[in-house]
């Protein structure tokens, strides 16, 4: 790829440059020899143009029936999956997970396409009783406009994809926003839908820093629907500016997840999924296992097995074979990172492996953190209570299944978490017991399916969930209808 490449903003069916004419750069955050190409540099002015192009293009597409959408969005599935390896690579470029990683983004992406063209020939309403006689009732979806979509880096396609295909399918119209580190993913994803033959303004790309870009697109008076996976700092941010019009909100924020090791589990398949929920994507998930409480009976053993095989991931490149951790995305994420260790220390949790930026020839030039092993942690330690989004996992020793269940739910966020048991009983408790929005048994906290809700409880999140069809619920309005067919004034409630 040319290192000079310009790429540009998508508005109204149109490739242009932002207002200003200023460009980012996005560099690989493994080798910053690498120079992935100058991205629009999107401000205010932008925004208000793709919200126009936005708002316009929606008095057509939301005419269009769900069907004929659909065919558009199979298109669109079809192109990502012959171009799967190309965008692949794109991603581990721009992000840095390792290519295995950045195939099952682009498939979860894919995934979420064929689902939600899919709804096209569903997007079922209810038919129901009335209290009355000879009346009708029922419900049907109908879209609700222009979505903001502000996404993440760390899954640089797929969370695009949960947002914008329901959004429409649904028959809105977006504007999207990708993190400034990574640009690139969405662009191949809006390209192929442009493509696909999604008509002129129903999809608006603009790349751009937060609060520059990001910001103006929340406050939007046309944006009437606004969807954010992030901080939750931003994302606090975020809500404030949409209380203001009260603009519908989706908030997709922190996670600090556990997984409970009881003595009678299976521990080399515990150890397994521990080491692939902790230290997959470099800890950088929403759902990675930061947290793994063990039972006592098994904790030595587990710790040092874990310390062990921790020690020896291989760190590098995501591009190298064989590389099973890549960097962290950005040098303020190092140095994030490199706090908690600090903090960690401090707090007395002991030190087990890792805690340190890798240095030599292949890390120089790239943000690489060992991956980083606690032990002997207490849930009051900071370390285990807030989200340090690294290669950084606190084990925590428990007593029993209910002290580990306790732990479990001890922190502010709810989105994952995972039993490593055999008991059926505990399994089963532990279903009910957790607070989270997801919960596994024998698998790590990672690995959500595009077909069931995503998100979590308290301040996870506000509420909503995506994927599956409660993102619908989220992209549409419920309108119940009420047909009499009696021919005469009939009051609910009052003609009994
Ligand atoms: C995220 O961490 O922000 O379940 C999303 C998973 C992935 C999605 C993670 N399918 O880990």
């Amino acid at each position: 790829m040319d290192p000079q490449r310009i790429y540009k903003n998508f508005i109204a069916g149109e490739w242009v440059e932002s207002a200003s004419g200023q460009t980012f750069e996005n560099i690989n955050p493994a080798d910053s020899n690498d120079r992935i190409g100058q991205f629009q540099r999107s401000s205010g002015r932008d925004v208000a143009k793709a919200a126009a192009a936005a708002k316009q293009a929606y008095q057509s597409w939301r005419l269009v029936p769900p069907p004929r959408r659909a065919e558009i969005l199979f298109r669109a599935a079809n192109l990502l999956a012959n171009r799967k390896e190309d965008f692949a690579r794109d991603m581990t470029r721009e992000m840095g997970k390792p290519l295995e990683e950045a195939r099952g983004d682009v498939q979860e992406a894919i995934d979420m396409t064929y689902y939600m063209a899919g709804e096209g020939r569903r997007l079922f309403g209810q038919t129901t009783t009335s209290e009355l006689p000879d009346k009708f009732c029922m419900t049907v979806r109908s879209p609700v406009g222009v979505c903001g979509l502000i996404t993440p880096w760390n899954f640089p396609m797929a969370i695009p994809a949960w947002k914008v295909m329901p959004a429409l399918i649904c028959g809105n119209t977006v504007v999207i926003k990708p993190a400034e580190d990574t640009p690139l993913s969405v662009y191949n994803l809006v390209a192929v839908l442009e493509e696909a033959g999604v008509p002129g303004g129903v999809v608006n790309y603009l790349s751009g820093i937060g609060s520059e870009a990001g910001a103006p697109l929340v406050r939007h008076p046309d944006i009437k629907v606004v969807s954010f996976t992030g901080s939750v700092e931003v994302g606090r941010e975020v809500a404030h500016a949409c209380a203001e019009s009260f603009k519908h909100l989706c908030l997709e924020m922190g996670g600090k997840n556990v997984i409970i090791v009881m003595d009678d589990a299976n521990l080399d398949l515990a150890l397994e999924g521990a080491l692939w929920g902790g230290f997959g994507t470099t800890g950088q998930r929403c759902t990675a296992s930061s947290r793994i409480v063990i039972h006592k009976k098994v904790y030595e053993a587990f710790a040092q097995r874990f310390t062990e095989r921790a020690c020896r991931l291989k760190v590098g490149n995501g591009l190298d074979p064989g590389v099973q951790m890549g960097p962290l995305i950005t040098e303020t994420q190092l140095r994030t990172v490199e706090k908690y260790v600090e903090i960690g220390q401090k707090e007395g949790a002991k030190l087990l492996c890792g805690g340190c930026r890798l240095t030599g020839a292949i890390y120089n030039r790239g943000w690489f953190f060992a991956p980083t092993v606690f032990g002997d942690c207490t849930p009051r330690m900071r370390i285990c209570r807030e989200e340090i989004f690294g290669p950084v996992v606190s084990l925590i020793p428990c007593d029993n299944f209910d002290q580990a269940i306790e732990i479990g739910n001890s922190v502010v966020y709810g989105l994952s978490s995972a039993i490593y048991t055999r008991n059926i009983n505990n399994a089963f408790k532990a279903m009910r017991e957790m607070e989270t929005g997801i919960f596994y048994v024998n698998a790590p906290t990672i690995g959500a399916e595009t077909h069931l809700p995503f998100g979590g409880t308290k301040q996870t999140g506000n509420g909503h969930r995506e994927a599956a069809t409660a993102a619908l619920d989220f992209y549409s309005e419920w309108k119940s209808v009420y047909i009499d067919y009696s021919d005469r004034l009939q009051r609910a409630q009052i003609d009994t």
